[in-house]
């Protein structure tokens, strides 16, 4: 009887080892590869030589605070846990719609309706069935944020179907006058498309684009990608707008000098050459931002779906594995994407820890507070780690923390953010 372990050396992956240390590009074969493998190890090492290449042992985090304004949406994707629609909720809410609040701009804001959110004893929004929050709230949070030291506020939210255009812009412009230093990083593409049907007169993305950043507006987060494909959009969230709409968004947004992030939601209908053709057409995009616009994309974000709650609840969801290997391959095939987010709300905090020895390089911040996804079994949505939290854990993967503002500058701090004290 042989006491041999069985090799799990893979031969197949030597041509692709050659080009990744060559620097060379991979090909849509080369990622079939890769997700095929079962040489485990050296998948991981080829994505930590292309992290190590671009951060040596560095990990970034912020400190930030998600804030999600309402989960009132027009849409109905089946992935998505967090959408209420509007008119059911608001049939049984008409009390709490008596009121409207005068704006920090002076403007006269919507009125709330649903289950308005009452502060708790930690002074986060309490979350009813469904809610909006009005930009005094939005501010307050953000000013709260700031005080504790987070330098990015992340605010997306569902497509409303009442909320005027002046709602966000008014949003932007009240943060930058409470907190001028706050780096406002707000709305999916797919919210930007919604505003240019909303806005009276109609405008372009272009110029929704244009007086957001007028008011305030920093840079795009990545959301609403999802997978870039007829196929999978049909089955999934037939309704939302599609890849063509997504990338006249982050088209705009470059063009324009704003910055952006691109996301990838995994794990639920999609196939292996679904993710990867999603992959190489982020990377397509990427080579003419660089090319010829004024921004680019920042960082790629996997998100690993979360079924809970979902209409595609019966789904298991990606386990531990085809996280790894789907942060792995993303970092090997998106070479000219400098950075890889192990977002650790959806990958959780244990796996984005092992997964900055797979290619990841960023764990996002301390989040405190998220709406869209929670798993199941979680109390209420605050999510939060602490400052310490988050070291401890980029230290013992081996990585020196570095906390960084959100277009990837390290901050420096004289005195520690509140959020870094011991509470
Ligand atoms: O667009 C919705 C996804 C996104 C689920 O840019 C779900 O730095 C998993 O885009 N399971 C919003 N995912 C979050 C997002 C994001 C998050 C962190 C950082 C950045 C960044 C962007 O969440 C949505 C959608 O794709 N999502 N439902 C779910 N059940």
């Amino acid at each position: 009887m042989t006491t041999e372990l069985a090799s799990v050396t893979d031969s197949a992956l030597e041509p692709i080892r050659a080009k990744v240390l060559a620097g060379a590009r991979l090909t849509l074969e080369d990622g079939l590869t890769l997700y095929r493998t079962r040489d485990l190890f050296t998948l991981g090492e080829l994505a930590n030589h292309v992290r190590e290449r671009l951060h040596g042992r560095r990990a970034y985090y912020n400190i930030n605070r998600h804030i999600n304004y309402t989960n009132y949406c027009v849409l109905r994707c089946k992935f998505c846990s967090f959408y209420r629609p509007y008119e059911a909720s608001r049939a049984g809410a008409a009390a709490g719609a008596a009121s409207a609040a005068a704006g920090p701009t002076g403007t006269t804001l919507p009125l709330l309706h649903g289950a308005a959110p009452a502060a708790t004893a930690s002074g986060a929004p309490a979350k009813g069935d469904a809610y909006e929050y009005s930009v005094d709230e939005v501010v307050a949070l953000a000013a709260e944020a700031a005080a504790r030291g987070a330098t990015e506020v992340h605010i997306v939210g569902g497509l409303h179907p009442r909320l005027p255009f002046s709602y966000y812009t008014d949003l932007c412009r009240a943060i930058k006058t409470r907190c001028p230093t706050l780096h406002i990083k707000a709305f999916t593409a797919i919210e930007i498309v919604h505003f240019t049907r909303i806005a009276r007169p109609r405008r372009t993305i272009h110029e929704v684009l244009t007086e957001l950043r007028d008011a305030g507006l920093d840079s795009l987060p990545g959301g609403g990608a999802e997978i870039f494909d007829d196929r999978v959009h049909d089955e999934a969230f037939k309704n939302k707008v599609g890849e063509k709409h997504w990338f006249d968004v982050h088209t705009a947004a470059h063009e324009l000098g704003i910055p952006s992030n691109a996301t990838m939601l995994y794990g639920h209908v999609e196939t292996i050459t679904e993710r990867l053709q999603h992959m190489l057409k982020l990377r397509a995009h990427q080579d003419v931002s660089l090319r010829e616009r004024r921004a680019a994309f920042q960082c790629f974000v996997p998100l690993s779906f979360i079924p809970d709650g979902s209409a595609l609840a019966h789904l298991p969801g990606p386990t531990g594995l085809d996280d790894l290997r789907t942060l792995a391959v993303a970092r090997l095939m998106l070479d000219n994407i400098p950075h890889l987010k192990g977002f650790w709300i959806m990958q959780s905090p244990k796996l984005s820890q092992v997964a900055l020895n797979w290619g990841v390089d960023d764990f996002d911040g301390t989040v405190v507070w998220y709406d869209i996804t929670r798993r199941e079994g979680q109390g209420t949505n605050r999510q939060e780690l602490s400052v310490d939290q988050i070291r401890r854990l980029l230290r013992e993967a081996g990585c020196e923390p570095v906390e960084r503002d959100t277009l990837y500058r390290p901050v420096c701090r004289t005195t520690p953010a509140a959020s870094e004290l011991r509470q």
